[in-house]
């Protein structure tokens, strides 16, 4: 017998996938597919330009574990278990444990949140997402006052995620931010998007979303939280240290050493679109103060 699994005990419109609500749907079971969405309140954080569309957000994706193509997340990553899931919550905190995914979730204040989200490589999107401040799941914690940066790790499982048979990265995939980053209410992590439950190619059940920054600081399919007191090693840091910072913040006066960070191409703009000037902070000027007086040319 097994014990009770998040999805046991979490609202089923929380973890509902997409197909099993258009099968649903499909099949009578469920009125509307809108009754399965996700109720999740609306944010002033919310960006007022017009979402990428739920094909374009879960058919380009970049997920390593599954391959290095766009299209490869969508295909390699149906078979990815997602119930159970636990994530172990370690280091610098008053309160340690593997907690399972529904007691992350039990009194997490969903909201929606269209955040512009702007890759590395120079493309861009916009992505209603729903999730919850990063800072409500590090209270509950508990923060213990030398804790200085968090660290997340992302599931490691071969069998399931093809990738990881190859070396094209060090896995875990590993990510982190400072303490202040971490907290800041833009800082989410979400479990859905376009008001239903995360697809697994976009980082499925929970996964990081920081807006500001590069897209691949916001790891995905998240095991692993630890609060720690020095700064923690990074997969792309540590894969090409030269083109990849620790911060990562967008920033269009910073180039990649092989391209021109000034610009972007809004995936589905269409052909005849120009390309976008890119803003700094990718437009969110509110984290600014987090960075006075460092030379952001320097900590890239
Ligand atoms: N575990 C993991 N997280 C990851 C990545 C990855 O390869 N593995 N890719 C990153 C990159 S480069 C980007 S741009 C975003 C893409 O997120 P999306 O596919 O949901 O748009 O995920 C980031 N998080
Ligand atoms: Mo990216």
């Amino acid at each position: 017998m097994r014990g009770l699994n998040w999805s046991d005990v979490t609202p089923k419109a929380q973890w509902l996938n997409r197909r099993q609500v258009m099968a649903g749907a499909a099949a009578g079971l469920i009125a509307t597919p809108a009754a399965a969405k996700i109720e999740a309140a609306k944010s002033r954080y919310s960006t007022d330009a017009t979402p990428n569309t739920f094909s374009e957000i879960t058919t380009y994706n970049n997920f390593y574990e599954f391959g290095l193509d766009k299209g490869d997340p969508a295909r390699n990553a149906r078979l990815l278990t997602t119930d159970p899931w636990s994530v172990q919550i370690g280091g610098l905190v008053d309160r340690p444990g593997t907690y399972d995914l529904a007691d992350i979730l039990k009194d997490a204040p969903l909201e929606e949140r269209i955040y512009r989200f702007r890759c590395v490589e120079a493309w861009s999107m916009v992505i209603p997402w729903i999730g919850f401040e990063l800072g409500h799941l590090l209270a509950k914690v508990g923060v213990q006052p030398g804790a200085k940066y968090v660290a997340f790790e992302t599931l490691v499982r071969p069998e399931e995620m093809p990738g990881q048979m190859t070396r094209s990265l060090d896995w875990p995939y590993r990510e982190g931010l400072r303490l202040d980053e971490a907290m800041h209410p833009l800082t989410i992590l979400a479990t859905g998007l376009y008001g239903e439950p995360m697809p697994n190619q976009n980082g499925a059940p929970i996964r990081l979303v920081v807006p500001w920054k590069y897209g691949f600081k916001s790891i995905k399919s998240i095991v692993s939280i630890r609060l720690t007191d020095t700064q923690p090693q990074t997969t792309w840091n540590m894969q090409n240290p030269r083109e990849y910072g620790f911060y990562s913040n967008v920033n269009p006066t910073v180039d990649h050493p092989r391209w021109s960070q000034a610009s972007e191409r809004r995936v589905g703009a269409g052909i005849f679109a120009g390309r976008e000037d890119t803003l700094m902070f990718n437009g969110y000027d509110e984290v600014a103060s987090l960075y006075a007086g460092m030379d952001l040319s320097k900590d890239y």
